[in-house]
């Protein structure tokens, strides 16, 4: 086994896990027994909560859930937690403010992702800009919550940020769409010294190395910094005459210069094969948004949405994932490349 290292990775004794059951065939990535964590109507006017993103705060874990109201409206609610499974949400939604402190609320907001950077926290969605397109806002208390620059034009979805800044800029992964279902897109990066403006765009990662991914692929969870480089948890599409399945798969990106990916796992770390991930209002869908870690025991918790129904935990570890990905990596052209053209 390889002795990789988590890198900027604090020690998080609390970790929710499960040691890895017998006989797992493919990737070292193993699901929790008791999923799905968050089931049907979980907070009044909510009908699914799925597609959401934690991290420790305090002496427990906090995170930015995206929930369907009965409306049919995805917007992003604040839950809490002690264990990081059993979570309780705010009734209201979170009530975004501009610079001035005046509500300003997006019309919708979904697949949020959370990440610290320095000591402020950033919330990233998806929202309504003259079609969909990245929202960012961010809070120090998670009580005030400030919205900052829509960052892209329309039409972009499914932005990730870094959790830290690279050669001094932020540095945010993207993935350009249309203003429907998608049926195209690579991740790209860009970067800013200010969270304003935004430029040095490069390309990452093209759809299509491998058929569960050869229709679109989106950056999933925060990168997790490692010895190795950026270890990279993304979901990957495939189409079939049924519709999209989405799987995550598993990339390993350079340190400094992350349009540059070093592996790229050739097999999808986790697919839909549980009834959670096989039925609900969009079925097939396995969708990565958020990674708790531990520095001391090398435990990695994945979050993923389930069949935009429900939200799925999967275990794996830093040694065993990180030699997987690299022992079954195949890389192509636009991977290696710096991604500028
Ligand atoms: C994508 C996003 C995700 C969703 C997925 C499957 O385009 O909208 O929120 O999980 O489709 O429906």
């Amino acid at each position: 086994m390889s002795n990789v290292k988590f890198v900027n990775v604090s020690s998080l004794p609390n970790i929710p896990w499960q040691e890895k059951p017998e006989g797992i065939k493919g990737a070292p990535v193993w699901r929790y027994t008791e999923n799905p964590i968050i089931d049907r109507n979980p907070v009044e006017g909510v009908a699914r909560i799925f597609n959401s993103a934690v991290m420790p705060y305090e002496d427990g874990f906090i995170g930015v859930f995206r929930g369907e109201q009965t409306n049919g409206i995805p917007y992003i609610y604040l839950g809490r937690s002690k264990d990081a499974i059993h979570w309780d949400f705010d009734k209201e939604k979170i009530p975004f403010e501009d610079e001035d402190g005046k509500p300003f609320m997006p019309v919708y907001a979904y697949d949020p992702r959370l990440v610290k950077v320095e000591d402020t926290y950033y919330i990233i969605w998806c929202g309504d800009f003259y079609g969909a397109a990245i929202g960012m806002a961010k809070t120090t208390d998670f009580k005030k919550f400030v919205r900052i620059e829509n960052p892209f034009l329309p039409f972009n979805r499914n932005a990730v940020l870094f959790p830290r800044k690279i050669n001094g800029n932020f540095v945010l992964f993207s993935r350009p769409s249309d203003s429907g279902h998608t049926p195209f897109g690579d991740v790209f990066i860009s970067e800013s010294p200010d969270l304003v403006y935004w430029g040095k765009h490069r390309h990452v990662m093209s759809r299509g190395n491998e058929w569960w991914e050869s229709v679109k692929i989106g950056g999933g969870a925060a990168p997790i910094e490692t010895s190795e480089g950026w270890l990279l948890f993304y979901h990957g599409v495939s189409g079939t005459c049924n519709g999209f399945v989405y799987s995550i798969g598993g990339a390993i990106l350079d340190i400094d210069n992350p349009s540059i990916v070093k592996y790229r796992c050739t097999n999808f770390l986790l697919t839909p094969e549980q009834w959670y991930e096989e039925r609900g209002f969009v079925p097939n869908v396995c969708f990565p948004c958020a990674t708790l870690q531990d520095n001391d025991t090398g435990r990695i918790a994945i979050y993923y949405g389930a069949a935009d129904s429900y939200v799925g935990l999967a275990f794996t570890k830093l040694d065993e994932i990180v030699d997987y990905i690299k022992s079954n990596s195949v890389l192509s052209d636009t991977d290696t490349e710096i991604g500028r053209r």
